[in-house]
């Protein structure tokens, strides 16, 4: 087969962002775009001759066609085998799983994770290393390096792969394998969680879920996992057919973006148990009956039940969490006599620690919960894991979580986006609060005393690379946080994230209204940044 070059000219704004280069279906589809990048990827990796490389996507819009361009542009690169998911699928934590299981060199997932999809969506390459998880800075950066140099890739000339029969083919001398993209995965959980009890529990009739696949990557895994492994009722699973533009709707579990869930569980007959995931399928919501889990107590519960589950049943090594995550799981951990490990922003950071066997469970805020089975976030991970939980439990959500606070204390948290706002003004804003930070400890506002105030900075406790400027952090003296910090992953303008935090140790406050409980804090976090002037809104966009 005939290796062809292709000359090119170097695009300038391919910087891979907190998950891979993400930007619109449209700037993709500019002739070279995606070759240039996916080149560059291959020239920053070393010895791929002979290797396995792994690739699936979320099955938006532009998937299937960037497999082709991929695993034709694999094959004049030297890679001798490429596992790609039947129909172009692979969630993220499959894909991660597969790389692990299969030993491969590493993985390309395509995905713009909870950005809505379709023509006029967005679009998404990430690339992952032989450990399953995102490349770490150094590598992302040496792929953004060889973009701005490029000037020919190499592809081969071939017929396109079929991509929806489990069976093997050739591009010249490399093997192209399709693979059922749940195999895997299911398997994995099987060991991890126990079945029998969940089935169990599935059986009694006394106990009903809903899962809600938003028309993206779950709806497979989540259909024989749920329904046909551990006997869910059939309809268990919604919106479980994956469309390249996710039915219209904007694949994010969160209370804004999953209205239809958030009925259903809040309505008069609602089920015990409602849980979501996103785009590709590494981030979780967890609902009770009429009543949301934050992912940040989330994670905290995980780790305090840890041990109910076949798989943590040894216990946990460490926690991680992302720094704006709320400090619920350092609780946990200094009651289990653990670390806890406080990550900049995106699941890279936790590759390190994971590989170590520092921490075992990892999580954010922003709806992501993961451990050591893998070395990304997993949506339905974190939902077998609650239905786990409930089934040794046998206890409501709600009940579940109010213990919880009851021996832990509560953190009041939510997180304010301001999507889109002007990026000039977002920068400068930002950089005006940083040049004040150092005067704002010891500050009385109300019944606030600033503690502390910084440019979050993070050292990796194992190779001591250094991350800077990984978002603004203003600490109080009972515990409270506000944390500002700019998206990693928008593709219009900029997203700014504030994050507010308190913590309440007394049960009798713990029903309390979170906004309300917030809302001084809230405002002082306009009033110390200057929020609304800056950006001219006078409210956030989304609020979980
Ligand atoms: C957001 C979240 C972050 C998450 C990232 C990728 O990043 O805040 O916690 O790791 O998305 O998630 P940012 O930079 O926009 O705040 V996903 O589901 O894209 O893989
Ligand atoms: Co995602």
């Amino acid at each position: 087969m005939d290796i062809t070059t292709v000359t090119t000219t170097p695009f300038t704004d391919q910087r891979p962002g907190t998950s891979g280069l993400r930007k619109k279906v449209a700037v993709f589809r500019q002739p070279h775009y995606l070759e240039n990048f996916v080149q560059s990827i291959y020239d920053a990796l070393e010895g791929v001759e002979g290797q396995t490389l792994v690739v699936g996507g979320d099955g938006r819009y532009y998937n299937r066609p960037a497999i082709q361009t991929i695993v034709k542009m694999a094959a004049a690169n030297g890679f001798g085998r490429v596992l790609v998911g039947r129909g172009g699928i692979l969630s993220t934590p499959a894909a991660s799983c597969v790389i692990r299981k299969q030993h491969a060199y590493g993985g390309i997932i395509l995905s713009a994770s909870h950005n809505p999809g379709g023509p006029d969506g967005d679009f998404g390459v990430k690339y992952n290393i032989g450990n399953g998880g995102p490349a770490p800075e150094k590598v992302t950066e040496a792929m953004f390096q060889r973009s701005k140099e490029i000037t020919a890739y190499r592809t081969v000339e071939a017929p396109d792969i079929d991509l929806d029969t489990l069976r093997e083919q050739r591009l010249g001398q490399m093997r192209v394998e399709i693979i059922d993209p749940v195999a895997d995965y299911a398997a994995l959980m099987e060991e991890l969680f126990d079945f029998d009890a969940i089935h169990a529990l599935f059986n009694s009739g006394l106990f009903h879920m809903r899962f809600d696949a938003m028309h993206a990557v779950t709806g497979p895994y989540a259909l024989e996992i749920l329904e046909q492994r551990l006997g869910a009722q059939p309809g268990t699973v919604m919106n479980g057919v994956p469309l390249e533009d996710f039915g219209g709707g904007h694949p994010d579990p969160n209370l804004t973006y999953a209205p239809e869930l958030v009925e259903i569980m809040n309505g008069a007959t609602a089920p015990d148990f409602g849980a979501a995931s996103d785009g590709d399928g590494d981030r979780n919501m967890v609902l009770g009956r009429r009543f949301f889990v934050t992912p940040s107590d989330s994670l905290a519960i995980l780790a305090a039940n840890a041990k109910l589950a076949p798989g943590y049943a040894h216990g946990l090594a460490g926690i991680a969490r992302s720094m704006p995550t709320s400090c619920a799981a350092d609780r946990v951990a200094e009651a289990l006599g653990i670390e806890c490990y406080e990550t900049p922003t995106g699941w890279k950071f936790f590759g390190n620690l994971l590989d170590a066997g520092k921490v075992t469970l990892c999580g954010e805020e922003s709806f992501g919960t993961g451990s050591d089975h893998v070395r990304e976030k997993d949506g339905l991970w974190a939902v077998l894991f609650w239905l786990n939980v409930i089934a040794k439990r046998q206890q409501a959500v709600e009940d579940i979580v109010r213990e919880h606070w009851t021996r832990f204390g509560r953190n009041f948290y939510t997180r304010h986006d301001y999507e889109e706002v002007d990026s000039a003004a977002a920068q400068q804003m930002m950089t005006e609060l940083r040049t004040r930070l150092a005067t704002l400890p010891g500050q009385r506002h109300g019944d606030y005393v600033i503690d502390s105030a910084d440019d979050f900075s993070y050292t990796d406790p194992i190779d001591h690379s250094v991350s800077s400027g990984q978002g603004l952090r203003i600490l109080f003296a009972e515990g409270e946080r506000i944390i500002f910090r700019l998206s990693g992953t928008g593709t219009a303008g900029a997203t700014l994230r504030v994050y507010v935090e308190s913590y309440e140790l007394d049960p009798s406050r713990h029903h309390q209204d979170t906004q309300e409980t917030l809302a001084p804090l809230i405002a002082l976090a306009d009033q110390l940044a200057g929020i609304r002037q800056r950006t001219g809104r006078d409210r956030p966009t989304v609020i979980t």
